[in-house]
């Protein structure tokens, strides 16, 4: 043991959402390892402790938006709802948290800074924000897909005299916004349910919108499915096994039919069906299979969308402006009524792509075209998705290399979950992960590489690493496979456009989680071939 102001641990976790708790209580209560957790935020929950904002909801069914280790409380609670709101599924993070007893072994409030890769007694230096050091053998850091915040600059905004808020760090004191003039920025998933939340209760709502999306209702009005809730009252393993072998992890099998090989009455019917059902992700994959990768379907759907749109919206100016005119590839976004917003009285739609917003002043927000007068400016404006959280930690690797410089020009890395050069050091859904919903692949992941700590372990090995081919060979597939579909050809945080300079790059699986766990199982099978195990 070294310097006794070094904490000595087996393995640290970054992040307490719904992956760095499972990886805690993975390592401490089942492998028995000294864990300590960190977390900048005051309590656990990540993603849910954070986006606080009215309208905030899961949009994947609660059934599969849970974990699966502990079998007594997947059977015994119960969502009041399909689709949870906010502080719904934040309880259920903090039951989990208070059963499986993780809080004593979480540092809150406390940001992780710097690690380094100590070769001598090999593990990570970690260093805190507030300097605080330890050494950990292995580190994992579930530190979120979605989680960076985006907050674009606008000149003039400290001389606004209302409120500017972020979405994504939302108040934990109550917000009035009963009567006052308020601006969205940003129609993303976030974007549209606050803007479907606040509408009724705002004085007047201006929407800021630079590129119109294509909405789904989520058919929150449904119940959850009866025979998901019985097959998980009579076999959870089989339940979770189900979900976990299919594409997406959202619930359903993805269709095997082209758009195009039915006739258009039975394609407008299959498009009405699940329109009705709700969800997002159902509408783009459980229709037909090709909704993704060929143009030739994706218009058969954004024309139904297009219909829909311009049949729900009166003012058929309006209904232009919110009418998408690129592919549906884009995370497809759900919430129910959001069209309908736009019926409003106290609602403007504004276009800041046609008339760019100029910056604040000290009574609102300038557009080219004038001044809009605000009490209340609400940023919906995204993440830094998929590396910007890893990229936030000053990571030293193997020989001196630098996280931030080996992903200078895009990320590199295998499955989401390790990273060749940075040994001992995990992710969970980092990039190269597959395109799902996540928590029951957070679990899924961790299982596994706590399987091959476990391996390493019981072979005498210290330290477990990813060779430069194997990671090599997944980016290739990864990049091969993104390519094929239109999501390479459409602007999003999927692909890293959202954010001015970060660089265009693939940066997930798409080739679903059922090919997903057949390879990661041959990795086990081959006993790691492609994993370097160090005495
Ligand atoms: P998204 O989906 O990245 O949406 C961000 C929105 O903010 C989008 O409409 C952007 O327009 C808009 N935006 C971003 N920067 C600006 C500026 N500078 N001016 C005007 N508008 C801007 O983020 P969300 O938080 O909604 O959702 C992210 C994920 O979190 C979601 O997919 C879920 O999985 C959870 P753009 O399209 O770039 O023109």
């Amino acid at each position: 043991h070294s310097s006794p102001d070094v904490t000595e641990l087996d393995v640290a976790v970054i992040g307490t959402g719904f992956g760095g708790l499972y990886a805690l209580h993975k390592f401490r209560n089942e492998l028995g390892l000294n864990v300590q957790a960190f977390d900048d935020a005051g309590d656990v929950g990540g993603t849910w402790y954070w986006n606080r904002y009215p309208g905030c909801r899961v949009d994947t069914e609660a059934t599969v938006y849970c974990y699966s280790f502990d079998k007594d409380l997947v059977r015994s609670w119960k969502w009041s709802e399909r689709y949870p709101q906010q502080p719904e599924v934040l309880a259920y993070l903090n039951t989990v948290a208070t059963k499986h007893d993780l809080r004593r072994s979480i540092n809150f409030n406390t940001r992780v800074v710097n690690a380094e890769w100590d070769e001598t007694s090999p593990g990570w230096k970690l260093t805190t924000a507030d300097g605080r050091r330890y050494k950990a053998q292995f580190v994992v850091e579930g530190v979120g897909l979605l989680s960076s915040t985006n907050i674009p600059k606008f000149t003039g905004s400290e001389t606004f005299k209302g409120e500017i808020i972020s979405a994504s760090r939302w108040p934990q004191r109550p917000v009035d916004l009963k009567g006052k003039r308020v601006a969205v920025i940003g129609t993303g998933s976030t974007g549209v349910q606050v803007i479907t939340a606040i509408a009724p209760e705002v004085g007047h709502l201006y929407v800021l919108q630079r590129t119109p999306q294509y909405v789904v209702p989520l058919g929150n009005q449904h119940p959850l499915p009866e025979k998901a809730l019985r097959a998980i009252q009579e076999d959870p393993d089989e339940f979770f096994r189900w979900n976990l072998n299919t594409g997406a992890v959202f619930g359903f099998q993805e269709s095997t039919i082209p758009a195009l090989s039915v006739s258009d009455a039975e394609r407008q019917r299959l498009y009405q069906q699940a329109w009705d059902r709700g969800n997002g992700f159902a509408f783009m994959l459980e229709t037909f299979s090709d909704l993704t990768t060929s143009e030739e379907a994706n218009k058969t759907a954004t024309d139904f969308m297009r219909d829909k749109i311009r049949s729900t919206v009166k003012d058929p100016q309006v209904a232009e402006m919110l009418c998408p005119n690129d592919f549906y590839a884009k995370r497809p976004l759900a919430t129910d009524n959001y069209y309908e917003v736009y019926n409003r009285s106290n609602v403007t739609l504004v276009d800041v792509k046609a008339d760019p917003i100029q910056g604040f002043t000290e009574r609102g927000i300038r557009t080219t075209s004038g001044e809009i007068e605000l009490d209340v400016v609400i940023f919906a404006t995204g993440f830094d998705a998929v590396t910007g959280n890893y990229l936030k930690i000053d990571t030293t690797g193997r020989d001196g290399q630098k996280l931030q410089d080996k992903w200078r020009n895009g990320p590199s890395a295998f499955a989401g979950v390790a990273i060749s050069g940075f040994p001992n050091l995990f992710m969970i859904y980092g990039p190269f992960c597959p395109f799902t919903s996540q928590p029951l692949v957070h679990e899924w992941q961790v299982n596994w590489f706590a399987d091959l700590v476990v391996h390493a372990r019981a072979t005498g090995g210290k330290t477990v690493e990813v060779s430069p081919e194997t990671e090599k060979a997944w980016v290739k597939v990864c990049v091969d496979g993104a390519a094929a579909t239109l999501f390479a050809r459409t602007d999003s945080w999927i692909n890293g456009t959202n954010i001015p300079g970060k660089p265009r790059a693939a940066m997930f699986y798409m080739n679903g989680m059922a090919n997903y766990i057949k390879e990661m199982s041959q990795i086990v099978n081959s006993g790691y071939a492609g994993f370097g195990i160090g005495a």
